[in-house]
């Protein structure tokens, strides 16, 4: 598993839920709408458990990071079409440069995918560009559809390349349609046309998102990259830990960075909604 991950930038693991743990998993995205709980995963009573605190995922998570990783609440859950999650990007701050610290060294940073539908068959689902962790060029790597079935989780390193939504055709479900065509086919609403694609499986297409790392420089350079981006900014001030949750994440071996203070202390007006390439002379705007 970990091998692959090195060398694919991503790995997919089979079975860490069964059916009817997801079920629950998307009666608590259905309330976390409902209720509009916006905080991190972890801050979630419907979700903490089940997801970020969840044994299956977390033994995976160790196995790929080499040692217990840290939560630093970049983390939500998704219900529906989000605008703009179609086409090829990265998630790591050092996104043009390949002399640039992110790519010096080993990336420590991952983030998990747990998809609440079946994208084996359907349209919705991951892609990746294959073996992308090693190039800032988000032209390169082979783009895969990556077949999640009910109950699956993928891992993919920050610095893959990788988009949401990936839509199969009827007839040739695996051949890939340039992003670009997709997401003007796909209109805002995501509704690409039903006689040419497959349609999302279910009414709702739901997924849970969750970043781990270690404790080292990339985690530092991300979370000061992070303070400069709305939605996490946003996400931190909303997550609030429990005492009970922080000491079952350390029961569990998964240790917690707190950013709620932080975040408190950041004024939204100085943060970006968009990646910024010079996010790093913006910093004296917000710390
Ligand atoms: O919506 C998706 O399938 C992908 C989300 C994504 O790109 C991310 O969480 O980094």
């Amino acid at each position: 598993m970990k091998m692959h991950f090195q060398k694919h930038g991503w790995v997919l693991v089979r079975g860490i839920f069964s059916p009817c743990e997801i079920e629950e998993l998307r009666q608590g995205v259905i309330r976390s709408q409902a209720e509009a709980l916006k905080g991190s995963l972890l801050s979630n009573p419907y979700l903490n458990r089940q997801s970020v605190l969840n044994d299956h995922v977390l033994s995976v998570v160790r196995s790929i990071l080499g040692e217990d990783p840290t939560y630093f609440g970049d983390s939500n859950w998704s219900s529906g079409f989000t605008p703009g999650v179609i086409g090829f990007h990265k998630d790591n701050p050092d996104k043009e440069r390949q002399d640039s610290p992110d790519w010096m060294s080993d990336y420590t940073i991952i983030r998990t995918g747990i998809y609440l539908q079946d994208h084996s068959q359907y349209s919705g689902g991951l892609g990746i560009r294959d073996c992308s962790n090693y190039t800032v060029d988000t032209t390169k790597g082979q783009p895969i559809f990556v077949p999640t079935q009910v109950g699956d989780m993928v891992l993919w390193s920050l610095r893959t390349t990788h988009s949401g939504f990936m839509t199969r055709l009827r007839l040739l479900p695996n051949l890939f349609i340039p992003l670009s065509i997709l997401s003007k086919i796909s209109r805002a609403d995501y509704s690409p046309p039903k006689f040419l694609f497959r349609s999302l499986g279910r009414d709702l297409r739901m997924a849970l998102f969750s970043s781990y790392g270690v404790l080292d420089k990339h985690l530092e350079r991300y979370i000061k990259y992070l303070c400069l981006r709305r939605y996490a900014v946003q996400t931190w001030q909303q997550s609030r830990y429990s005492d009970e949750t922080k000491i079952l994440a350390q029961k569990q071996g998964l240790k917690i960075l707190d950013l709620y203070e932080k975040a408190s202390q950041i004024k939204l007006e100085s943060t970006y909604v968009d990646h910024n390439p010079n996010w790093e002379g913006l910093l004296g705007g917000v710390l």
